[in-house]
């Protein structure tokens, strides 16, 4: 299937670039839209687009709440599940940390944005991301029901924790409600690998319109500062994750990279966390041999709270638009970058562009312009899609540490090329 995926992904590209590069794509001034953009771009490609990413995350709910059920049920030791709460919190923050540092390093010493000095660009006003404390308050749900229905990630992993650790007290009593909900997680991933049959089709067309509407030009006027965002995510995904692993784990980080390909696809079509959600815990499961009653918590909360990527993208952005409005933000306003993109990561759950978002709330605190986002705005949709594959790629990166460290992962599944294919 990855070579499926691959493949529609790169027919995508190349697509959207001959319809970008012809000109199909463009609306002469008063003219409208031409058939290809309309109909095909805009049209089907969008409609393909946008309903495969809705199965995704109509999954996304049920999945969370049975696996994390069973999860917990299956951990029968709560005492291990405090440790596995502990410990992926920690690694989550502590390779969350790393990335943004390592970001503003990168870019602070090649000076991206230097010389730039643009007029203030179209203004952007992005909703600002909840305060820490109400993120706090919010994570216990005043209506789990409608935790559910708004998809409020924090406030189901707790209720799903304590449907399982009420279980666990409640006993053998349990035990129908404990089997019905291993059946229902069961089913849950059957419906995944159904999905995953359609990714080639859905990454094709949700590529090949990204690439026509975006087109090269906008990537030229960016170019320094799209380097070195991609740089950043690269080393952070390649050198400081796979170091974390070697040294946490013991794991290979080549097999690691090899299986992990599939999810980075999925995450960078989708441009969510979240809605890669199901495609990470089958992986991770299945592939890496991580036990479910450590991915099933380790991979939604990671989803949830878990952005390196983005964080490295937040360090990038402002020290491009610092320089590029001639700011200087000096150590103090770097690490209040640091911390504010840190925390901010912890309240917004993976969706499309939440990135940006959170990027307002750490301009406002810095007292950067918030304007200065409508620069990055043109690029963000595709670089997005990039940091998304990398938080992803944490996500299971501290999911097999954790696993490992509690003797829930089976090394033998890891180290099998072939473990969990999917042979469609
Ligand atoms: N798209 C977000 C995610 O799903 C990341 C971001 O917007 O930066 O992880």
């Amino acid at each position: 299937l990855t070579t499926k995926v691959l493949l529609g992904m790169a027919l995508g590209i190349i697509l959207g670039l001959i319809f970008n590069l012809s000109g199909m794509m463009e609306v002469p001034e008063g003219a409208k839209a031409g058939f290809v953009n309309q109909f095909v771009v805009n049209g089907a490609f969008h409609i393909v687009g946008k309903m495969f990413v809705n199965m995704l995350k109509m999954l996304v709910v049920p999945l969370v709440f049975f696996s994390l059920i069973c999860g917990v049920t299956g951990i029968g030791d709560i005492r291990m599940l405090g440790r596995v709460g502990t410990k992926s919190f920690a690694l989550y923050m502590l390779t969350t940390a790393i990335a943004i540092a390592t970001a503003i390093l990168i870019a602070a010493s090649l000076g991206i944005g230097d010389g730039l000095n643009l007029e203030s660009a179209a203004n952007f006003t992005g909703k600002d991301a909840p305060p820490l404390s109400q993120v706090l308050i919010d994570i216990i749900p005043k209506n789990p029901v409608a935790a559910m229905a708004n998809g409020d990630m924090l406030p189901i992993i707790f209720f799903s924790i304590m449907v399982g650790v009420s279980m666990l007290m409640v006993g053998h009593k349990a035990k129908p409600f404990i089997e019905g909900a291993e059946v229902a997680n069961e089913i849950m991933m059957k419906m995944v690998n159904i999905i995953m049959a359609l990714a080639p089709y859905a990454v094709f067309a949700l590529i090949a319109k990204a690439v026509a509407n975006l087109g090269l030009d906008l990537l030229a006027s960016l170019a320094g500062y799209v380097l070195v965002l991609v740089g950043a995510l690269m080393f952070h995904l390649f050198v400081t994750l796979m170091i974390t692993l070697k040294v946490f784990s013991g794991l290979s980080p080549i097999m690691f990279l090899k299986k992990i390909r599939n999810v980075q696809v999925f995450a960078f079509s989708t441009a969510s966390s979240n809605a890669t959600i199901p495609v990470t815990m089958r992986t991770v499961t299945q592939r890496f041999g991580v036990n479910n009653s450590v991915a099933s918590f380790t991979v939604p909360f990671g989803a949830t709270i878990n952005m390196d990527g983005t964080a490295i993208m937040q360090g990038v952005a402002t020290v491009f638009i610092a320089n590029v409005y001639g700011v200087d933000l000096g150590m103090g306003g770097y690490l209040t970058v640091i911390l504010m993109s840190v925390l901010a990561s912890i309240g917004t759950a993976g969706v499309p562009g939440v990135g940006l978002i959170m990027l307002s709330m750490v301009f406002t605190q810095v007292g950067l312009p918030v304007e200065g986002i409508g620069l990055v705005l043109g690029v963000d949709r595709l670089m997005d899609m990039i940091r998304t594959a990398v938080n992803v790629s944490g996500d299971a990166a501290v999911s097999s540490i954790v696993a490992k460290s509690e003797g829930k992962l089976d090394v033998s599944v890891f180290n099998d090329p072939d473990a969990g294919m999917l042979d469609t």
